[in-house]
């Protein structure tokens, strides 16, 4: 099947099905002007995620990790929602079942405009307290480096997921639900490589959802899918819903 008979054929599912779940990664913001982790450009190609993004890290160099937030903070904040993100604005307000479940921390989804979204790998506005663990929206930039807590004075970190942490239950109950209930998962922008996340496909179509993946590239579970459509996210969703 070309492209646009699978873009149609997608349209035709999308207006008939009253449940849509759809999970993003950085592909979606790409468009945005927000670097992504893999690939010729990922921000993994020139830093460590060991040494920036674990909670050892973290431990060993915290002035060396808010660095590189207050680095990221500086170039998300300059970035916009894009085609891609406002299309599942427009999705959203269809109605019925719906609920986005991004890796990306950058906010841009509810910036658009989207109400049920689960921020799974947490976001880069809030800070934690690794003392007494309260969150709050912190947008300084940069933000004064090392922060400490209003309430206890203990050491504030990035409210982000980092490799070896687990994911908040609330949002992994709220994916779950989603993944469960679904009739259609669209899975775009996201390599596929990082776990629970890279398992979301498969459990959607173990409870018997249409799966179709929205990515500039191959990825390991194009096969898997039931759908693979090639092309950038700000191209492709939108004609979804035009
Ligand atoms: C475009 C495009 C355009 C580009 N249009 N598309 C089971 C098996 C093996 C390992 C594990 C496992 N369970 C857990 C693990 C360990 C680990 C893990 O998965 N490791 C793997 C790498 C092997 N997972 C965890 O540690 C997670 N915690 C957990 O599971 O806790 C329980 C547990 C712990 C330990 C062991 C067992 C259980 C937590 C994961 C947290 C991930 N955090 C990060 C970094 C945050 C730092 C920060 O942002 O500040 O989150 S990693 C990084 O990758 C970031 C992303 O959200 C995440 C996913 O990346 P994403 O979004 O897919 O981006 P890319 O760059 O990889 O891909 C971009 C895609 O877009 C590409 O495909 C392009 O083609 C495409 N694209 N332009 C459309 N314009
Ligand atoms: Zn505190």
């Amino acid at each position: 099947m070309n492209t646009s008979a699978m873009i149609q054929e997608l349209k035709t599912r999308l207006a008939r099905h009253t449940a849509v779940t759809v999970l993003t990664g950085a592909g979606i913001s790409a468009d945005s002007g927000v670097p992504t982790f893999r690939g010729q450009d990922g921000l993994w190609n020139n830093y460590r995620p060991e040494e920036l993004a674990s909670p050892e890290a973290f431990d060993r160099d915290p002035r060396l990790v808010w660095e590189w937030y207050n680095w990221r903070r500086n170039l998300i904040r300059n970035c916009q929602p894009n085609p891609a993100h406002y299309a599942l604005v427009d999705l959203e307000r269809r109605g019925g079942t719906f609920r986005i479940i991004t890796q990306n921390v950058d906010g841009l989804h509810t910036l658009a405009g989207s109400q049920r979204v689960s921020e799974i790998h947490g976001n880069i506005w809030k800070v934690r307290c690794t003392r007494c663990g309260r969150t709050a929206v912190n947008r300084e930039v940069p933000i004064a480096i090392l922060p400490h807590c209003s309430h206890c004075q203990g050491l504030l970190r990035p409210h982000i997921v980092w490799f070896g942490e687990s994911l908040d239950p609330v949002d992994l109950q709220q994916s779950h639900d989603a993944l469960r209930q679904c009739e259609l998962l669209l899975i775009i922008g996201t390599s596929g490589v990082v776990y629970p996340a890279a398992s979301f496909g498969s459990v959607a179509k173990e409870h018997g959802a249409f799966v179709a993946e929205l990515n500039r590239d191959p990825t390991p579970h194009s096969d898997l899918v039931d759908m693979a459509i090639h092309g950038s996210a700000q191209d492709l969703v939108p004609q979804l819903l035009a």
